[in-house]
């Protein structure tokens, strides 16, 4: 265990200098290598700073932004005065952003200059907020908001710490239900250290000598650690990306930056595999030691291709933003390609039945976990914290079986979410878009594995009498929801029905449509 007072900045910040890693790289971006040093006192700026516009301990402080130094300087540089960061998917909607605002009633808002123009009519509904920090690298001059350079500038780097218990709430992450808004879950002081104890050390044998990439970005649980609390808590370096990763980026990253560990997700994978099969160039990856996915189940024909091709092992685990980080993984020594692998240290597993017993080995059940890193709830919101959070154990949602050796093996989610490249998206919203169309008289969206193996949203439409459904209203009903979701959650494909499966009260049986299709 660790101990109180504590305080997560100084201990994924400072303690590297007590160390002596000053003067090491702590983060490559772009042409930049800040080291320690340089990370420290900024962080510490940053956090004299937001103490000097009367930021205090439990304030919320909104990060929306691209991986960066910034991100990581903005993060701890609030935990560093006992103010909590908030990281929000940078793929949202303005719609969204309003929500996440005033749910939160974050005081503060960071924002990229890119992202903070799709936002900044908005500014009258956030409720909460009174300032606007924006990272640019122009001179960026709106009203009311001050440019990240000027508001650390000069500010003193020996800042008060808030030392608080490792109870207290550290950081939020948000995180989808398929029904109801956005939940925010609390992350404590102690969360990062537990996740970085167990899976980082335990499982991938992280130390400082090693070098890492994560593809996942940093508002993600899984990107969060990947790139940042992990490697900083090591004394590691972080390759930070700020572009969307596509493989040909990828790989130029790998070659340059020459990564030891390399954190992706199966779609990602798979479109790395494609493009070296068609590329004429021969790519190096000598200098990655291991390889991790998660987000979804990983196809085994993706481990084995990529052994192949690059004679690495590709760990696949599964984690939540509710657990934070990676729970079930396949490890060095312990392997099976398609499976989620077994328990990380730290963390128990069970799987049930509807009466919450233990069920045999390779029968299927819900599966809970329980360990240090769990959320200690969702912000303001009692009902699902009732719902998901039983004692110690959490509900993950995720059907599942264990085999006679141990292994754990994913069926699907238990709930009607879809797994989306990792992302969990609800049916509901696709749905809701859709039937806002004025040629859709009903619609039931279902998650579809696509040919390689991976889960796609596809919808299943009913149309207004006297409208056609051929290729172009499907390509326009695809349009029309990619101009009203976030960019992630459109139907990748469309098949028109006479009529949809109901129950007797006229309830959609969403499960019924892949089997009368396949009937
Ligand atoms: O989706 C996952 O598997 C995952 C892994 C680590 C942290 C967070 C998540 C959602």
């Amino acid at each position: 265990g660790i101990d109180s007072p504590y305080n997560a900045a100084l201990r994924f910040i400072d303690r590297n200098i007590e160390k002596g890693y000053g003067e090491k790289t702590a983060i490559y971006f772009e042409n930049k290598q800040i080291s320690y040093a340089e990370l420290n006192k900024e962080v510490n700026q940053f956090a004299q700073a937001l103490s000097d516009i009367n930021v205090e301990h439990e304030n919320r402080v909104m990060l929306l932004m691209h991986d960066s130094p910034e991100f990581i300087i903005s993060f701890f540089g609030s935990v560093k005065i006992g103010a909590i960061p908030v990281p929000l998917n940078t793929l949202g909607t303005a719609k969204d952003y309003v929500y996440y605002l005033n749910h939160s009633r974050a005081k503060v808002l960071v924002v990229n200059d890119d992202l903070w123009e799709n936002i900044k009519d908005f500014r009258s509904e956030f409720a909460y907020l009174r300032h606007v920090i924006v990272v640019s690298d122009h001179n960026y001059s709106y009203d009311n908001v001050i440019h990240f350079k000027d508001f650390v500038k000069g500010k003193s780097e020996y800042v008060k710490t808030f030392y608080s218990t490792v109870d207290d709430a550290a950081f939020w992450l948000y995180t989808s239900g398929s029904t109801g808004k956005p939940k925010g879950a609390i992350h404590l002081q102690k969360s990062m250290e537990h996740a970085l104890s167990n899976f980082a050390k335990k499982v991938l044998r992280m130390t400082e000598d090693d070098v890492t990439l994560s593809a996942s970005k940093l508002f993600f649980a899984y990107g969060l650690g990947n790139g940042m609390y992990f490697p900083l808590g090591v004394g590691a370096s972080t390759v930070l990306m700020k572009d969307k990763p596509t493989p040909e980026k990828v790989f130029e990253a790998i070659e340059r930056y020459k990564p030891t560990i390399f954190f992706g997700v199966p779609t990602l994978y798979g479109s790395m595999l494609d493009y070296v099969e068609r590329s004429e160039k021969k790519y190096d990856l000598s200098s990655i030691r291991v390889c991790v996915s998660a987000g979804e189940k990983l196809p085994s024909h993706y481990f084995k291709k990529w052994k192949e091709k690059f004679s690495i092992n590709i760990l696949d685990g599964i984690g939540s933003t509710e657990v934070l980080h990676i729970y079930l993984s396949n490890t060095l020594e312990n392997f099976k390609p398609g499976s989620t692998g077994k328990v990380v240290p730290g963390y128990e597993a069970k799987i049930v039945n509807e009466k919450f017993e233990p069920v045999e080995s390779n029968e299927v059940g819900d599966l809970l976990i329980k360990g240090d890193s769990i959320t200690a709830g969702y912000w303001s919101n009692s009902v699902q914290n009732k719902m998901k959070l039983n004692g110690e154990w959490l509900h993950t949602g995720d059907k599942y079986y264990k085999d006679e050796d141990g292994y754990y093996w994913y069926v699907g989610r238990s709930d009607d979410m879809l797994n989306v490249g990792g992302i969990l998206v609800s049916p509901i919203e696709i749905e809701s878009a859709l039937i806002d169309h004025t040629d859709v008289l009903e619609v039931a969206v279902q998650g579809n594995e696509n040919e390689k193996g991976l889960e796609k949203p596809k919808a299943y439409v009913v149309l207004k009498e006297g409208v056609v459904g051929n290729s172009d209203k499907e390509a326009e009903l695809i349009q029309y929801v990619r101009g009203k979701l976030a960019k992630h959650k459109y139907p990748r494909e469309i098949t028109f029905m006479e009529s949809l499966p109901k129950t007797t009260t006229g309830k959609i049986q969403r499960f019924k449509l892949k089997q009368s299709l396949t009937d």
